[in-house]
């Protein structure tokens, strides 16, 4: 046992594994190999290597080249922890999969199955993801389940789905990208977040594709720019206002697919008289002649795409503004042919299946939906119950956290997030995980989440877990683990079947492999808007990848290309959407002057519990930091290097100075990878997007003061 129990992960010298990186939507494949050891070596070395494949092409970044550091990692749970007087203590499976079930029967029993909660996370497998949603409905019979996703890809999915009646984060392939005459990445860090997409980029650029990137701060994407639209933060629908407007006045709006392929341009037509450009430039603080040379690029140009990502849609207008984008792309005809489409660029490694099999507080498998009764006939068709014994919808992820707040959810099961420093408005969410009567965590870290937990269950890592992710094209990838599960590590839904069949479930809940659940999500997703039928591993072995839509298991998969003839609502048409022109949701005044808004580094990923666990990757970037305009710096008395307290009507933290000419005058820049004191997130607004509930992440009112050794 005790044997066991010190088991650290590991792989044989001289062996290799092929994979896939656990981080980003690119999920590049890569080769891990454990070197021969050479003499005097005290510690394992490893080699990693790209695998080609059509997304990365081969190459690999440096979170892919470092990820196994942290599985490899001392500080991986190796067996289950269980709260005793406070303290979280080594205890057995038996021990804590009981004291859960204990209090998942006792707190149905006192309030109902709808005070317990679930939130799973958009790095865990599509079969992971199927099975969270099937334990929530039929396991416990609760109605509130949702994920981190929520603040990633609600704002864009939703725009999708309402403009071309589907969300599949890329409507064209990346093989298009350096097709294209024109590119607009909005608030989209490519550089940084996606960095083996680059030469997607690169070779555009080579190509003579006019690139204009929008964001206020010029990133390494930003340096590829054309034009770089340094814009007030959350003013973005605007700003597509002054883009649509311009093309409109140039004449280079394309009348034959408005006319043959979309709906409501009348209305468009109608908003876009009330359109000054003048006041748009006024209200995103950019050059008007800017906007308009913008405009007439995109416009005029044969093909062109236009991406859109977290600047843009982590805002309490996220939905409207990338619909504003997408009435651009419509009203341009630019969609449907190569060269041409709309693309999210999708963030965490399974964002795309992650969104599509059932974890989310209103949908069902294969992207139906709760409330729909004939999806829900389905559904209980395979699942084998009645359709009435499945849930209504319930809550988004920081809407459940404010249940858990108010007491109305009592017990929580995490898998996959670490939403204590995720969250926006964090000082409320960590007061309502401090008095929720129970908190269950798994995962592979004590994260800032788990600490905190009633019982902690260890999971196995990306290179110990098999199972399908669908990354940002849409194209469904299996990974295969051959590396044993360390410790008393089990895969997550192992976990979930095991808990099923303490609570009497074991029926539905029948499953050995990872690829046996994936057979019940194939038929669970026939027919829906992301159909998997005609996926199976073999298929995935053999073809490397497969787009969804897939229906059958004999025909060739699409091109890639979507609405190529059709969009996806039943008339075939895309809808345009008049989108207002609006003030940033939090307005500077004279206590918060300044625009705080936030967002990632190239060596940190997300919360940071995994690669602050990488050696080589915390050694890059050890400590959070703001990055401010010299102007704004000077103007506060604050020098490059200064610890600073920034403060929002929300809450205060405090990092160090990074003093850069690069940031517009007036804004502040915050990394979110770091948490306690450093955590961006205290000063974040828990205001949500009425349409997709996406939190108002990126535009929050500040103020900064120095915290001088003097002052202290
Ligand atoms: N290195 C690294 N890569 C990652 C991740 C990571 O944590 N680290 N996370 C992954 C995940 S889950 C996601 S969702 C993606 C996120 O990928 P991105 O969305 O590209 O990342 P962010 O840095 O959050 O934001 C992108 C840019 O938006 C800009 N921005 C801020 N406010 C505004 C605004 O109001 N308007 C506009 N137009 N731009 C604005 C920021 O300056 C930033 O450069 O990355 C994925 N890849
Ligand atoms: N201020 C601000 N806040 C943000 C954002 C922002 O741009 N600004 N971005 C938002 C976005 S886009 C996202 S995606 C969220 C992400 O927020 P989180 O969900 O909190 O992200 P992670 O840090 O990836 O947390 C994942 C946790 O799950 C664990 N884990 C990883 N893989 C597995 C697995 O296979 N199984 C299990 N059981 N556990 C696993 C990791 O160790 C980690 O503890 O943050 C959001 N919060
Ligand atoms: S983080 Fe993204 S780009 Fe980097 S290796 Fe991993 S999947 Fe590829
Ligand atoms: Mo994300």
């Amino acid at each position: 046992m005790q044997q066991l129990l010190n088991r650290k992960p590991s792989l044989k010298p001289g062996t290799q594994v092929d994979t896939q990186c656990p981080f980003c939507s690119v999920q590049c494949k890569i080769r891990l190999t454990r070197n021969e050891p050479v003499p005097g070596e005290r510690r394992p070395s490893y080699t990693v290597e790209g695998i080609p494949n059509k997304a990365s092409e081969g190459r690999v970044c440096v979170k892919g080249m470092n990820a196994h550091q942290h599985v490899m990692s001392g500080e991986r749970i190796l067996q289950p922890l269980v709260k005793i007087n406070g303290k979280l203590t080594p205890s057995t499976w038996e021990e804590a999969l009981t004291r859960i079930v204990d209090n998942f029967v006792s707190v149905t029993e006192r309030h109902g199955a709808d005070a317990i909660g679930l939130y799973g996370g958009g790095s865990l497998t599509n079969e992971t993801a199927y099975l969270l949603g099937k334990f929530a409905r039929i396991g416990l019979g609760t109605r509130y389940i949702d994920y981190n996703g929520r603040f990633c890809m609600s704002a864009a999915a939703s725009a999708g789905v309402k403009t071309f009646g589907i969300d599949r984060g890329l409507t064209c392939r990346l093989e298009d990208i350096p097709k294209a005459k024109c590119l607009i990445l909005a608030g989209t860090n490519i550089a940084e977040c996606q960095p083996t997409l680059m030469p997607y980029l690169t070779r555009a650029k080579e190509n003579g594709t006019f690139i204009i990137v929008i964001d206020p701060r010029v990133t390494g994407t930003a340096e590829l720019a054309d034009i770089h639209l340094q814009l007030r933060p959350g003013t973005d629908a605007a700003l597509a206002n002054g883009l649509l407007k311009a093309v409109q006045l140039g004449g280079w709006m394309d009348e034959a697919f408005i006319k043959e392929r979309t709906n409501g341009f009348a209305e468009l037509e109608k908003h876009l008289e009330s359109v000054s450009l003048p006041e748009i430039a006024e209200l995103t603080g950019l050059d008007q002649a800017l906007i308009e040379k913008a405009a007439e690029q995109y416009g005029r140009a044969e093909t062109g795409i236009i991406f859109t990502a977290r600047g843009v849609e982590q805002q309490t207008d996220g939905h409207v503004a990338v619909r504003n984008f997408l009435n651009l792309v419509l009203a341009t005809g630019k969609i449907g042919k190569p060269g041409c489409g709309y693309g999210a660029v999708t963030g965490q490694g399974n964002g795309q299946g992650g969104r599509e099999h059932g974890q989310k507080a209103d949908q069902l498998p294969g992207y139906r939906l709760i409330e729909n009764e004939e999806d829900r006939r389905y559904m209980a068709g395979v699942w084998g119950v009645e359709p009435d014994s499945i849930p209504r919808k319930g809550v988004s992820a920081y809407e459940m956290m404010e249940l858990v707040h108010q007491g109305t959810i009592r017990s929580l099961f995490v898998m996959g997030s670490n939403p204590v420093m995720s969250n926006p408005n964090a000082d409320l969410v960590e007061e309502a995980l401090e008095n929720v009567e129970f908190l269950a965590v798994a995962d592979m870290f004590l994260s800032e989440t788990a600490r905190m937990a009633d019982v902690v269950l260890p999971v196995t890592a990306y290179l110990e877990n098999d199972g399908t992710l669908t990354n940002l094209e849409g194209r469904v990838l299996l990974r295969e683990s051959k590396i044993e599960a360390p410790g008393e590590a089990r895969h997550d839904w192992a976990i979930l079947c095991e808990l099923a069949s303490r609570l009497g479930k074991s029926a539905y809940f029948d499953f050995e492999s990872a690829e046996q659940i994936f057979e019940e999500l194939r038929v669970a997703s026939k027919g829906g808007v992301a159909d998997y039928y005609g996926i199976t591993y073999d298929r995935l072995r053999r073809e490397g990848g497969v787009y969804w839509p897939c229906p059958s298991v004999d025909e060739s998969p699409g091109s890639g290309i979507l609405f190529e003839k059709r969009f996806a609502h039943p008339d075939g048409k895309a809808i345009f959407f008049p989108v207002p022109s609006r003030q940033p949701q939090e307005v500077p005044d004279e206590e918060f002057p300044l625009t705080l808004t936030n967002g990632r580094v190239l060596s940190h990923y997300l919360t940071g519990v995994q690669t602050r666990r990488s050696a080589t990757l915390a050694a890059r970037s050890v400590d959070n930091f703001v990055e401010i305009h010299p102007k704004t710096a000077k103007a506060h008395r604050i020098e490059d290097g200064d610890m600073v307290e920034i403060r929002s009507r929300h809450g205060a933290f405090s990092v160090r100075c990074k003093v850069s000419a690069g940031i517009r005058e007036n804004t502040l820049f915050v990394p979110m990878h770091w948490g306690g004191a450093q955590n961006v997130n205290k000063a974040t607004t828990p205001e949500l997007d009425p349409n997709c509930k996406m939190p108002g992440f990126k535009t929050a009112a500040a103020s900064i003061r120095p915290l001088k050794a003097s002052m202290l």
